[in-house]
């Protein structure tokens, strides 16, 4: 095997230079674990931004690709296959939907999604052709393709890669005044959010926002859109972050407190992390709007991502990861508390489930938050900051009491060493 430092040169001199990663290298996986090559390991708190919900390569998932890989992996939709109506059935019942889109990565979900919303603002709405606006979230992050970097405020994710595709309105995020106001302009088709806002350092809307973004939607006539990519499947501690406080952990059903979207979009963990998997869920008077050659991918819906998400998903019901998310998570919120209290290092802890972040002690220019996380690694626990000053705690859903309290005693003991 390659030395770390093979591997990072190797990336370094062939590879576009999109990325700054943290100087680790990965060569093995198993549960909430990773090795390096030279054979160090680690607690993963990132769990490749939240796909590996399941854990790395847990063993049905990988028996499902193993499986299948073997038997069928790609017809393309030009012809049926045996396992794509088993997934769509398996699926839409899951999440309480008539019909599914699959796709493969989030950013094709989205994409989907408002091509979706806009057919249906014309065709079922009756807007003027070319005039249907999407309200979206400011600091929102739903992918990397042209049109959604067109509506991001990330100069980074912006800038240069003009000219930028129309039909946006921001307004501020967890702000229903503005949702109101925005909602009074004309030919609002829909509204994309994130129920809790991941890559602007996990901000946590309050509680009422989401239910009432929807009901506003209900009586506009406007689409709620949901982007559940990473905040879904049990991340949060319940199945979809917009079902809220319930706190039967994402099974029940959820009727009563469930803000259900009028578009879902999901990604990431719906394949736990061995696949890349995406779908856009909604009921048949807007999903009915997408006519044969109007939509579709090679990949989307291809036997082999379909067995992979059938077990992933299977996984997180029948490990009950929704209601161990819910629980670690308040254990680890109020763990990061202490270090609060104690350490100026650290201002605030945030999140949900177990998405969390911790807020640094510096400016989001500062590299501290970069130096942190290169002293959490070499006490053998991997995270990730972003925007600077901010560090995201995301271990996979997999993970035990006792190993997430080993996990808080090395941030802890990194924190007394931790000299800036
Ligand atoms: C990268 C962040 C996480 C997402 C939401 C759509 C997508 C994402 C809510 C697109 C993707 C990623 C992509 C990853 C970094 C990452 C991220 F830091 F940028 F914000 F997770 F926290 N909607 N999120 O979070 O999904 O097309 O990538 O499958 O390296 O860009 P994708």
């Amino acid at each position: 095997m390659i030395s770390s430092k093979k591997a990072i040169e190797l990336e370094d001199q062939y590879g576009a230079h999109n990325y700054h990663p943290l100087p680790v290298v990965l060569a093995k996986g198993e549960g909430v674990h990773v090795w390096d090559p030279e054979g160090n390991k680690y607690y993963d708190f990132l769990s490749a931004y939240s796909a590996v919900n399941q854990g790395h390569c847990h063993p049905k998932i990988t028996k499902a690709l193993t499986d299948q890989a073997s038997t069928l992996c790609l017809t393309s939709r030009a012809f049926y296959n045996n396992v794509l109506g088993e997934y769509e059935k398996y699926v839409t019942e899951y999440f309480g939907f008539d019909k599914v889109l699959p796709m493969n990565t989030g950013a094709e979900g989205v994409e989907t999604a408002i091509k979706i919303c806009r057919k249906w603002a014309y065709e079922k709405k009756g807007i003027p052709e070319q005039e249907a606006q999407i309200i979206v979230l400011e600091n929102n992050f739903h992918g990397r393709t042209t049109t959604v970097i067109s509506f991001s405020n990330d100069p980074d994710a912006r800038k240069n890669f003009g000219p930028y595709t129309p039909g946006f309105i921001k307004i501020p995020y967890n702000d229903l005044k503005a949702l109101e106001e925005a909602l009074k302009q004309p030919n609002i088709a829909g509204v994309l959010a994130e129920p809790i806002q991941g890559e602007a350092g996990v901000v946590v809307p309050d509680d009422d926002y989401i239910p009432k973004m929807a009901e506003l939607c209900r009586t506009n006539n406007v689409l709620f859109i949901a982007d559940e990519i990473q905040t879904g499947i049990a991340r949060t501690g319940s199945l979809l972050a917009v079902c809220g406080n319930c706190s039967c952990g994402g099974h029940c059903e959820r009727q009563a407190t469930y803000t259900k979207p009028d578009i879902l979009i999901l990604g990431k963990a719906l394949s736990g992390g061995a696949y890349p998997v995406s779908a856009v869920l909604a009921d048949d008077p807007v999903m009915d709007v997408i006519k044969p050659g109007q939509h579709g991918s090679t990949y989307g819906g291809n036997p082999l991502a379909c067995k992979v998400a059938i077990s992933a998903l299977e996984v997180v019901k029948d490990e009950h990861l929704a209601q161990n998310a819910r629980k670690l998570g308040a254990k680890f919120r109020s763990e990061m508390q202490k270090l609060v209290d104690e350490f100026d290092l650290f201002v605030k802890v945030r999140g949900k489930g177990l998405l969390n972040a911790v807020i640094i002690n510096d400016t989001p220019e500062s590299d501290t938050a970069w130096k942190f996380c290169v002293s959490l690694k070499d006490n053998g626990l991997l995270a990730k900051p972003t925007h600077g000053n901010i560090i995201r705690f995301a271990p996979p859903l997999v993970m035990t009491k006792e190993q997430l309290s080993e996990c808080v005693k090395i941030i802890r003991k990194t924190i007394e060493g931790f000299d800036k």
